[in-house]
Formats: structure tokens, sequence, C-alpha cells
């Protein structure tokens, strides 16, 4: 009895305890062989013994049921202690990264005109003739196709110079109405202070049943438009040209830099010029193919927009992967 108790008690781990429970009770254990001697015993003697034996099975199975738990709580503390952690030591720092300030000016901006039901459509970088120049209504001999301000492969292709051929590609696959965005990379030959020879543009068309769009629609939906962006601003359109739109307006904001009192980032006019915009010119639509309907249409350069919201003074800044302009747009 007291021995038997005893090798429960030896037990230092839940495997161990089960190897003696069976020793113990198991079908061929020790206690089972004892009880099996019974039938062996006078009959006066064997309830005596089968009593005593009960007794010492009850004691047992007690017994491992408190071994049981003692070693539950020692493995416990165990593997707490093997799995401890310190934190207070001290960890590689995470950097998050975060959006370039000209694809975050790019998203809201495309933010605005996705809530207003416009598609967001793309296309490739490489264009023709046909689709870049010819269909937006620029002659053979405009001075936007010379050499000097576009970038041209040998075969005849070039590299697009803004992203009006996108809208020329939507109108001859799909019939209006149409309303969409073209946001993308556009290549120009042209390098300075204010110039990138890669920059990015949104360009926006609106083509309805003759009639049922008007400059009045174009002229409230940018107005709208130029508020979202850059908040209680004066907006005015000035006349224009662009070969693709007739009549053609500029937009311009109130300076956001002294409020419209003149400053050197507004060169003492109060106004700063953000968008082209105007009626889509009849004979682009006839280049498509459409006939009886009206549009609007007008574009803008991402990079200017990113640098009046974020007072970027050099557009140059933008293009040079400098982390001390970076690192103000990180995330966290
Ligand atoms: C601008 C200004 C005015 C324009 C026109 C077209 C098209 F393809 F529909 F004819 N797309 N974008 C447009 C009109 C672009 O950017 C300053």
């Amino acid at each position: 009895m007291v021995e038997l108790l005893e090798k429960i008690d030896k037990a230092t781990s839940s495997e161990e305890l089960e190897k003696v429970r069976i020793e113990i009770l198991g079908k061929k254990g020790i206690l089972a062989k004892e009880f099996a001697k019974l039938k062996n015993l006078p009959p006066n003697q064997k309830r005596e013994v089968a009593k005593e034996l009960n007794e010492i099975k009850q004691q047992c199975l007690e017994k491992i049921e408190r071994k049981k738990e003692e070693i539950k709580e020692k493995e416990l503390y165990q593997r707490m202690e093997k799995e401890k952690i310190d934190i207070s030591l001290i960890s590689h720092t995470l950097t998050s990264g975060g959006y370039h300030p000209v694809i975050e000016t790019m998203d809201r901006i495309l933010d605005y005109f996705q809530k207003l039901n416009f598609a967001i459509e793309e296309g490739g970088l490489v264009e023709d003739d046909f689709h870049n120049f010819e269909a937006l209504n620029l002659p053979k001999h405009h001075p936007a196709r010379d050499m000097q301000d576009t970038f041209y492969f040998q075969d005849g292709y070039l590299l697009r110079t803004h992203t009006s051929p996108v809208q020329i590609r939507t109108m001859k696959k799909q019939t209006p109405p149409i309303r969409m965005v073209a946001p993308g990379t556009v290549f120009r030959r042209d390098f300075d202070l204010t110039h990138t020879p890669m920059f990015h543009q949104i360009e926006g068309l609106v083509v309805e049943e003759a009639g049922k769009v008007s400059f009045a629609n174009l002229k409230a939906v940018l107005e709208d438009f130029l508020r979202y962006m850059f908040g209680d601003v004066e907006v005015r359109f000035r006349p224009s040209f662009f070969p693709f739109t007739e009549p053609s307006a500029e937009v311009d904001i109130s300076c956001l830099f002294c409020g419209g009192e003149g400053c050197r980032v507004c060169s003492h006019t109060g106004w700063l010029e953000v968008l082209g915009c105007g009626m889509v010119d009849s004979n682009v639509f006839k280049a498509v193919g459409y006939e009886n309907v009206s549009g609007y249409a007008f574009g803008l350069g991402v990079e200017r927009f990113a640098m009046l919201i974020h007072r970027v003074p050099d557009l140059r800044s933008l293009f040079e992967a400098d982390l001390r302009l970076l690192e103000q747009f990180r995330n966290l």
C-alpha cells in the first residue's frame, strides 16, 4: 500500500504518471492481479481482502488525481519559464513606407471624380501619331509634334505627350454617354526648373447627346473640384486655346501663398494657373466617328497640384528620391 503511494509520488511528468497508473490500475496491473487472487481465498477472507483492495484502489485513484493536478501546475510553470519573452529588449526598428506625394495627390483627385461616377481609364505609354496627335486636331505641322517636344522611336511610334490618346481609344470602343478620367505618365522633351521629361497628368472627358452638356456644366464641376482640392479659393476661367477644344479656357485659383495679394509664387498676379479645359472640338468627334454629340474635357499636371498642396518649392525634388522630402510623407 505505502509502496504504491510512493510510486505515484515519484512520478515527475504526465507521461511518468500515466505509466505508473497503468502499472497499478491497468487491466494487467498490480491491483488487477491482487483482485484475481481473490477467487482462491476462502469466502470468509474474500470479503475482508476485497474491501481492503477496494480501499487501496480508491486511495491510489485519489492520489493519482492529486498528483495529476500538481504535475499540470508544475509543467505550466516550466512552459511559461521556457516561453518567457523580455519585452524590454531592444528590437529591430520597424520602418514603414508611404505614398509618394505625386501618387497621393493623384489618388485624391481620382477619388473626387470617382464619386461623380467618372470611370478611370488607362492606356499604353507608347502611342502612334494618330492617337496622340491626328485625332486630337493637331495638324501635321503643328509645333507640338516637333522632334523638340516629343520622344520618337525610329518606326514612327512615340512616347505619349499627354493622356488624351486614352480618351480617343475609349471613344472609339464605346458609345456616348461617356464620363471618364485618364491618369498616367506622359513624356516631353523638356527639362528645366519647371519641367521634367516624365510627369503625370489626369485628363477628363464627358460626352453626351448633342446639347446635353455645356460649358456651364464644365465650369460647375471644375469649380467644385478645385475647392475640394484647395479649400476656400477663388476660381476664374480665362479664354485660351487648345487644338482639341473650342472654346478653350485656362483655370486659375487665387494664390494659396498670399491669398491674392500678390507674391513671388504667383508673380504678383494673385492667381495660380492649375487647369486647361474646353468644349471638345468637332474635329475630335469626327476623328472617332461621333455625330450629334457635345462634350467637355480638361487636363491637369499632377506634380503641379502636389507642389501647391504640399508647398514644395522645386519640382525636381519630387523626382530625386531624397529621404528628407519623402520621410515627411511616411505613414508612421
Ligand atoms: C487639356 C485641356 C483641354 C483634352 C481634350 C481631350 C479629348 F481627347 F477629349 F479631346 N482630352 N483632353 C483636354 C482639353 C486636355 O489639358 C490641358
